[in-house]
């Protein structure tokens, strides 16, 4: 009994050692020089905690980490780029019939926008305004060919009588959905006064029969989505579509971008606008894909949270994943699998998006290109996980000091020489 008693203390000294100098070696030797793959077990900084829970060891182990690379596509007439054509907006892509379909915004005016002052029956205010959906198909992604108008405006007083943008593609039993905003006065005049309508057909070819309904109405004066829905999105999760949206909120005097989502079963609605709105605090165009058990977000251009992907379990309470540059405007991926209600989204490789930026204010308006990433569980690109992109000193002096800048810094000196 005594000799067993010793044994069992002994033991316990022992670990009591082991455990003792195990502490002491995780609290004095530095934090390894060959990043663990793994979260070490030491004390860790906030830093490093957050970047083993949020992101991976490194951006290279993180999926939903990517660099975004351009090319400019071919098919596509501009008129000399003097403002009268514009492109922009464009849906998702999906693939039927042997080839990759496009759907897209596309104004074909007298002149280029003149803003809202100045905009009448012909001459459009903004470069979405005066518009119709158009679409197009590729056999490569790469070169396009044009096919036409899918949903024109509609007389009025219907809804987009003034102008139908920004479209995006659902397919849902057998037959496709365009949601779209329906304008019903001038862009500019009050915002974007748009809700969302839809037109549905049996073929990506059309044709589209108007359904004659709001689908998405705004939300109620003194909410954040009271004046425009934007961008209308939807994808199929849980069994029903999520449409996300864009709304502008606050604008004094900037806008607050926000993204929302409204849900249904039945894609004429009724649509329930979440509770929990909105669900992401920052973006511009609106920009989802399902990946693995949850919905992946390109998050571009605005607010706190811009410039990074996002993702939520849920497809409602999203937390930032991974910070990216250079993300595409507007863009609208080919997601294989974002109809089909999969539980281990695959994620996104291409898409196409819009540069708004082609000229100045005088002949303004927007052109289509091509975007490719790594945001794949099937594809492994280092190239497009590099956490570096090379620019020119000239990249940064085009973004040079404004003329009141440069004299707010001329007073600070002199007040400096007194
Ligand atoms: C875009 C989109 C919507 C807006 C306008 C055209 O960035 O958010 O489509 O109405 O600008």
């Amino acid at each position: 009994m005594i000799k067993s008693n010793l044994a069992k203390y002994t033991g316990i000294a022992v670990l009591c050692l082991m455990t003792l100098s195990g502490c002491s070696q995780k609290t004095t030797k530095g934090f390894p020089y060959a990043l663990p793959a793994e979260k070490p077990n030491r004390p860790l900084s906030l830093a490093m905690e957050r970047s083993y829970d949020k992101y991976g060891a490194t951006p290279q182990d993180n999926e939903l980490y990517t660099q975004f690379k351009y090319t400019e596509l071919k098919g596509f007439d501009y008129n000399g780029h003097d403002g009268t054509i514009s492109r922009r907006d464009p849906s998702k892509i999906i693939y039927k019939n042997g080839k990759y379909y496009v759907w897209y915004t596309y104004r074909n005016t007298s002149t280029s926008p003149k803003g809202a002052a100045k905009a009448n029956d012909t001459i459009p205010s903004a470069d979405w305004d005066l518009s119709e959906i158009w679409y197009a198909t590729s056999k490569d992604g790469f070169t396009w060919e044009e096919q036409g108008v899918a949903v024109p405006r509609p007389p009025k007083p219907a809804v987009g009588w003034r102008s139908v943008t920004t479209t995006d593609i659902l397919e849902w039993k057998g037959k496709y959905y365009l949601y779209y905003q329906g304008f019903l006065e001038i862009s500019g005049k009050k915002g974007d006064d748009c809700p969302v309508a839809v037109s549905y057909a049996d073929s990506p070819d059309g044709p589209w029969t108007p359904h004659n309904e709001i689908v998405i109405p705004n939300g109620a004066p003194g909410e954040w989505d009271q004046y425009s829905i934007h961008d209308p999105y939807p994808i199929v999760y849980k069994g029903k579509i999520y449409l996300y949206y864009k709304s502008d909120a606050n604008g004094k005097p900037n806008y607050i971008r926000m993204q929302g989502l409204a849900t249904a079963d039945n894609p004429l609605g009724p649509f329930t606008k979440h509770p929990l709105n909105p669900v992401i605090g920052s973006g511009h165009e609106t920009t989802m894909f399902p990946f693995k058990d949850g919905i992946a977000a390109l998050v571009i251009r605005d607010g706190n949270e811009h410039n990074t992907i996002q993702f939520a379990k849920d497809g409602v309470n999203f937390d930032v994943a991974a910070n990216v540059e250079f993300m595409p405007d507007a863009a609208g991926p080919f997601i294989p699998d974002a109809y089909t209600d999969t539980k281990d989204g695959r994620g996104i490789t291409w898409g196409l998006s819009h540069f708004t930026t082609v000229n100045g204010w005088g002949t303004n308006h927007a052109v289509l290109a091509r975007f490719d990433c790594d945001l794949s569980q099937d594809v492994n690109d280092p190239n497009m996980k590099k956490n570096h992109v090379y620019l020119r000193p000239e990249f940064f002096y085009k973004m040079g000091l404004t003329g009141q800048q440069k004299k707010r810094i001329a007073e600070e000196t002199k007040k400096l020489s007194k």
